[in-house]
């Protein structure tokens, strides 16, 4: 299936500089002539995408927003981004990799790690020779990620770790695993949790449960079981107890990459819809020229573009070096539920076409059910936008 360049995406971007339409441009043509085909057979097979993260890495894409001198790209988070959002729009589960990689396997170390740390795992992460893995829900601790139940118990210069973390990306075939343990059990909640950075290959790390997903199946979602793992303490990821709100620093950032996701996979649908409705022809003339399908056609534009506003809003502000928390979870909440209304019209104007597998439309609302759950549900966003709105007042 070719992607259309779509009148959205063809206005001059006020956010964007050269480097943000070289790239844009660059990943969407290979999202178009690579990505894109290979989308529906990961979809079946739920196959992990070894060659495209081997082509990614080979593209410079797997440290866009990390500098040079750790082996990244130098670019800046909005740059990242785009490149979320072009991969989505081709396939979901190649998207997904790259951003769990990116945002939440990877910048804990860029962000809050040592230079020692910096130079052992950043440079392996950002040149893509490793991929990096994020570790904090818990069978336990999912909405309530302050819950954590996975102990960190000191023993000389290594801490014992015990406890089981699920929802892993890329937990088969990372090569490092940054994660939160409670190091302090007489603080209760978020306060005794300290981070973490680990191998995947240590032992004491062992696989858990595969999940088996209703979209992004070839996303490599996976249990991991800690079992008397033993972490040095020079892998600690900041201050003892610092762990819970470096991860939630960590995932305002990450939910900017979520927003970006649902954005890609609209704007796939819409590429699909739009052309359908011109060509397909009912009781004598095309679809596209009853009102009732230009009202879906209009309304998926808008919520797209408005959706991309967010997003891209949220990745300047990041860039500019200001607290993301609340447009973040902004950008995230109206973009997943924008896309999946959009996507939701797509599949309605393609009819029994949308239902069926011949089209992608199923598998984008399948691969977009995720960004209203993963980094945080809508209802978390809620919470997150509305407490922020409340602490404005005291500020
Ligand atoms: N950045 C920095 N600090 C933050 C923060 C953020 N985004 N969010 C919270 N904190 C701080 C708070 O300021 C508070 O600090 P003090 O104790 O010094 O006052 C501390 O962390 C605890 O915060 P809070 O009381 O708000 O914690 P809650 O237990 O109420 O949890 C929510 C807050 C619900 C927002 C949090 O648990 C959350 O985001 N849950 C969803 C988890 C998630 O997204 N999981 C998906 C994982 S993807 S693998």
């Amino acid at each position: 299936m070719m992607l259309r360049a779509d009148i959205t995406t063809k206005d001059p971007m006020p956010y964007f500089e050269e480097h943000h339409v070289e790239i844009r441009e660059m990943v969407r043509r290979y999202a178009t002539e690579q990505v894109a085909p290979r989308a529906r057979e990961l979809d079946e097979t739920k196959e992990f995408p070894h060659e495209t993260v081997k082509e990614l890495k080979e593209m410079g894409l797997l440290g866009i927003p990390f500098p040079e001198e750790w082996g990244g790209a130098g670019l800046d988070y909005l740059a990242y981004i785009v490149v979320v959002e072009e991969l989505a729009r081709a396939c979901g589960t190649t998207a997904i990799t790259l951003a769990a990689h990116t945002s939440l396997g990877t910048n804990p170390i860029y962000a809050f790690g040592t230079d020692r740390q910096k130079e052992k795992y950043l440079r392996k992460l950002a040149t893509g020779e490793w991929l990096g893995s994020f570790a904090l829900t818990e069978p336990g601790a999912g909405s309530d990620a302050g819950a954590s139940a996975t102990t960190a118990v000191k023993d000389g210069d290594e801490w014992v770790v015990t406890g089981t973390k699920v929802y892993c990306t890329n937990g088969t075939h990372a090569g490092s695993v940054i994660f939160t343990a409670r190091t302090n059990p007489d603080v209760k909640g978020p306060g005794g949790v300290t981070a973490f950075v680990a191998e995947r290959s240590w032992d004491g790390i062992q696989l858990g449960t595969l999940e088996d997903k209703l979209g992004l199946r070839a996303s490599d979602t996976r249990e991991l079981v800690f079992d008397g793992l033993r972490v040095p303490d020079e892998n600690r990821l900041g201050e003892e107890g610092s762990g819970f709100k470096k991860f939630m620093q960590t995932l305002d950032s990450g939910r900017i990459s979520i927003g970006a996701m649902a954005v890609g996979l609209a704007q796939g649908a819409l590429d699909v819809a739009l052309p359908y409705a011109a060509e397909r022809k009912q009781f004598g003339q095309s679809i596209g020229e009853f009102g009732a399908v230009q009202e879906r056609l209009a309304d998926m534009s808008v919520a797209v573009h408005t959706a991309r506003l967010a997003v891209y809003h949220a990745a300047a502000l990041k860039d500019r070096g200001h607290d993301v928390n609340y447009a973040a979870s902004m950008a995230k909440l109206y973009a997943s539920e924008a896309a999946m209304e959009t996507i939701d019209s797509a599949i309605q104007i393609l009819g029994g076409n949308g239902y069926s597998r011949e089209y992608p439309v199923e598998r984008m609302l399948r691969d977009c059910k995720l960004c209203e759950i993963g980094e945080g549900t809508s209802e978390i966003q809620r919470m997150v936008i509305a407490r922020s709105m409340l602490r404005s007042l005291s500020d």
